[in-house]
């Protein structure tokens, strides 16, 4: 995912691209405004694990979901308001997979590379428009495989964190309907009462949570 940074970035430098095969490699420049051109076009990508948790390669975002997804690495954050509460958000009707579903605070892979860290923080300003700190691990064995109601698989090795931030959402429209501020407990209560509401991921996550 590019920000607006990096295409600040992009726009005083020029690229160098390798074309071609190994053989018949030819080395271009391109000024800064086609480089722009060819960034916007570099697709999301995420990183593919073994089931012992290898890293085995990368594959494009939007061809890896699938009804039999490879898998690969994610992460979920759950984020905490200075009172304590827990921020619950509802996926965009546009979404491919769990459109509209209640769930965690936000999601998302990492760049091939990329750090984790730096993945949360980037997402949660990409997806709610927050500044999140404190970002701490949690549950770093969690894993899961679920089905959609329209076959997409998730198939994610999702190390699970804890963060806290002084802002209210802003959510971006392409990724988060709406959004709630809750008390933890009655999160966990209503999951708990009523699992098939909320996304699976988010009702495995909390009964783990409470076992620790
Ligand atoms: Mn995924």
């Amino acid at each position: 995912m590019l920000t607006r940074a990096d295409f600040q970035a992009a726009s005083t430098h020029w690229l160098g691209c390798i074309h071609g095969d190994t053989a018949r490699a030819t080395f271009r420049i391109y000024p800064p405004r086609q480089t722009i051109a060819i960034m916007s076009e570099i697709p999301e990508q995420v990183v593919l694990l073994s089931d012992t948790g290898e890293h085995i390669g990368v594959a494009d975002k939007a061809l890896v979901h699938t009804t039999d997804t490879a898998l690969h690495l994610a992460f979920s954050c759950h984020v905490y308001n200075a009172d304590g509460q827990v921020l619950v958000t509802r996926r965009a009707l546009s979404k491919l997979t769990w459109p509209g579903v209640w769930t965690n605070s936000f999601c998302g892979h990492p760049a091939p590379g990329e750090d984790m860290a730096a993945a949360i923080i980037r997402r949660a300003k990409h997806e709610l428009g927050i500044t999140i700190s404190d970002v701490q691990l949690v549950l770093p064995d969690f894993r899961y495989r679920a089905v959609d109601s329209s076959g997409i698989v998730e198939n994610e090795i999702c190390p699970v964190y804890r963060a806290v931030t002084a802002d209210n959402a802003a959510p971006n429209a392409d990724e988060v309907a709406e959004f709630e501020w809750v008390d933890p407990q009655s999160l966990r209560s209503a999951v708990s009462a009523t699992p098939f509401a909320f996304s699976p991921w988010l009702g495995w996550q909390l009964e783990q949570l409470n076992e620790n």
